[in-house]
């Protein structure tokens, strides 16, 4: 059983990626609501994310959206990272937005738009090299809408191609994941709809290929712990995509709907050690904010996956293990319900007081004044949205 001390050291050695379009204002494709405040570029996204960090210590990396934080100079970008004591995480491509999309990316029967979203494939690593990023994260909409609208074979050599030409350009130390999604925008078929579809391609590719999990990017009831153990056991998980859903892609907080997911996903973590920086798990946020305050709800995400991998930290793996080998069923699950019913908040605020950090993350937010600096600052020019 790990001691609280343990705890909070591997708890205070999480970091956890916010994404730039976050804090950019975002909606369904019914609205969106603008908020005072918001981002008007890639550099104030930065800077939101940099609070984020200030105030929760676990937010370290930021990733960005690629053309949604188009820049001329990312050397530069990188370096006013740097300054405000953050760095670039995951590149994720766009092959989603363009005209020419409308049959696919990657996987389009013409083989000028292949070319076109390979070419922006390539152009994500060239940044990640002027950035320092090690991951390209890739998710493709591509897919069909009609029974016989495209051969289902043939999209899949389509892509393979595609991933080999970019994995061959990957430089020393960086990563390609891969992102699977079920559905949407494609509503036949989707050219890579689940993590095995992902699992079998990055098998092809190599070692630097892994998937990436998206909490929200499963049929409902699909066992995301059960994916989350296979793919460690093979070496293949390379980060995750945290949000929640009640439904389809909901990209709502992480912890918010099922932290009791939340809590079973990060126990295969912690039983595989994967927790452990030197694991490279991506622990990624892709959410957005609609309806709610931006940079709290971001407090929010992470502080929840802090929790939540607390918990997982304080299972009593002799206790679990032992009550396993016993065939003790009801043994081993109150050994996690014991971990998962404990209130680590204390222990928490106290790791914050520890770094000289307010114990209050969101309270700490509010009272600081950024959000009123912000409002006024940022009031003239447009706002980053969705897909700027
Ligand atoms: C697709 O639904 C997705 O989860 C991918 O990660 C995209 O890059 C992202 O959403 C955009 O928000
Ligand atoms: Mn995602
Ligand atoms: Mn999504």
């Amino acid at each position: 059983m790990r001691t609280n001390d343990a705890v909070k050291a591997a708890v205070r050695a999480l970091g956890v990626e916010t994404a730039s379009w976050a804090y950019a204002n975002s909606g369904t494709r019914f609205k969106v609501f603008g908020q005072p405040g918001v981002p008007r570029d890639p550099y104030e996204k930065i800077d939101d994310a940099a609070v984020v960090n200030r105030l929760t210590g676990g937010a370290p990396t930021v990733s960005l959206h690629i053309p949604w934080d188009k820049v001329d100079d990312y050397a530069s970008l990188a370096a006013h990272a740097k300054e405000q004591g953050v760095r670039i995480g995951a590149i994720n491509s766009n092959v989603f937005q363009d005209d020419d999309y409308k049959l696919g990316s990657v996987t389009n029967p013409d083989p000028a738009v292949r070319r076109k979203a390979i070419d922006h494939l390539l152009e994500c690593v060239d940044i990640m090299d002027a950035t320092g990023s090690a991951d390209l994260k890739l998710w493709f909409s591509d897919g069909t809408n009609y029974p016989g609208q495209d051969s289902i074979r043939a999209r899949q050599d389509r892509l393979a191609e595609a991933l080999a030409e970019t994995y061959q350009r990957l430089g020393e130390g960086q990563r390609m994941l891969l992102e699977y999604k079920l559905f949407e925008p494609a509503f036949y078929t989707t050219d890579v709809p689940d993590w095995g579809t992902s699992y079998a391609h990055c098998m092809e590719l190599g070692e630097k290929a892994q998937v990436v999990i998206d909490t929200g990017h499963h049929a409902p009831g699909t066992n995301i712990e059960f994916i989350v153990a296979f793919l460690l056991r093979a070496a293949k998980l390379g980060g995750f995509d945290f949000n929640s859903r009640f439904y389809a892609d909901d990209d709502l907080m992480v912890g918010a709907a099922d932290p009791f997911q939340l809590f079973r996903i990060l126990h295969e973590i912690v039983s595989a050690g994967a927790h452990e920086p030197a694991a490279r798990i991506a622990f990624m946020l892709d959410q957005c904010h609609n309806i709610e305050p931006k940079i709290p709800a971001i407090i929010r995400s992470v502080m929840n996956v802090q929790e939540a991998l607390a918990k997982a930290l304080l299972v009593d793996d002799d206790t679990l293990a032992k009550a396993q080998a016993d065939g003790d069923v009801l043994g081993a699950n109150a050994a996690l319900m014991d971990a998962y019913n404990t209130d680590v908040r204390p222990l928490l605020a106290e790791l914050r007081a520890d770094h000289g950090l307010d114990p209050d993350p969101i309270g700490a937010y509010h009272r600081s004044g950024y959000f009123e600096t912000i409002t006024a600052a940022r009031a003239d020019g447009v706002q980053a949205g969705w897909g700027a």
